[in-house]
């Protein structure tokens, strides 16, 4: 039974959660982190001493950083679905894994915060900075169904939190219909309703401090 540590409602353990759902994988999930605390006792610092979640334990084999866990229970437990076998299908879907990290989250991450702490207006300057990675996504999303292709992989996973982000904040999403489109698709998926769209992000206080602009 793989072990995951980490509170619910933040969007990196959602990766996990979520892929353990589409893999089908029992799991035990402890809440630690945020309110719940616990990121600095020791015997989760032996875990993961980043003092961070999520962090997983499988089979005497721990590791953390929510990606890299991702593309773990892929290969370990999803060859042929999540873990596409084809290497080129593979490069792409660990490619967007990459890109959310680097170019797609860094400007959505402040809108998430003024969003959770009720500030009277999304930062501008993030919301213009959306703009160009949706188009980019938008762009690679025409003619298929899944970022790596027909199939969903583990790449739409680290996206689809991004995703749920965006869909949630009252604004104009750009005009962006193959990014929504896939949305929808997503939106289909049991393990994503349950482990994403089914359980209230946030509160504030379970999340870093943020200053309204
Ligand atoms: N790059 C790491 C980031 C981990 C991270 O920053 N996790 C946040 C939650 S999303 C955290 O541990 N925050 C402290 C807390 O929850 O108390 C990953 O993807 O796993």
């Amino acid at each position: 039974m793989i072990t995951i540590w980490g509170r619910q409602n933040s969007s990196n353990v959602r990766k996990v959660l979520w892929c353990c759902a589409e893999l089908d994988l029992p799991f035990e999930q402890k809440d630690i982190g945020g309110t719940h605390g616990g990121l600095h006792d020791a015997r989760y610092a032996r875990l993961n001493p980043n003092a961070k979640i999520p962090t997983i334990e499988d089979d005497g084999f721990v590791l953390w950083e929510s990606n890299a866990i991702v593309r773990y229970l892929a290969s370990r437990y999803g060859s042929g679905s999540l873990w596409p076998r084809d290497p080129v299908t593979r490069a792409d879907a660990d490619r967007w894994m990459d890109w959310q990290v680097t170019t797609i989250r860094p400007p959505i991450i402040d809108m998430v915060l003024s969003w959770l702490n009720d500030c009277p207006r999304y930062p501008e300057s993030n919301l213009r900075a959306m703009e160009k990675p949706l188009r980019t996504l938008d762009a690679a999303l025409a003619g298929r169904s899944f970022v790596a292709g027909d199939r969903f992989t583990m790449g739409d996973i680290p996206l689809g939190l991004i995703a749920y982000w965006w869909y949630s904040f009252d604004i104009d999403h750009y005009e962006t219909p193959n990014v929504r489109a896939w949305y929808e698709r997503l939106c289909e998926r049991p393990g994503y309703v349950e482990h994403v769209l089914e359980k209230p992000f946030g509160p504030a206080s379970d999340h870093e401090d943020y200053d309204c602009v």
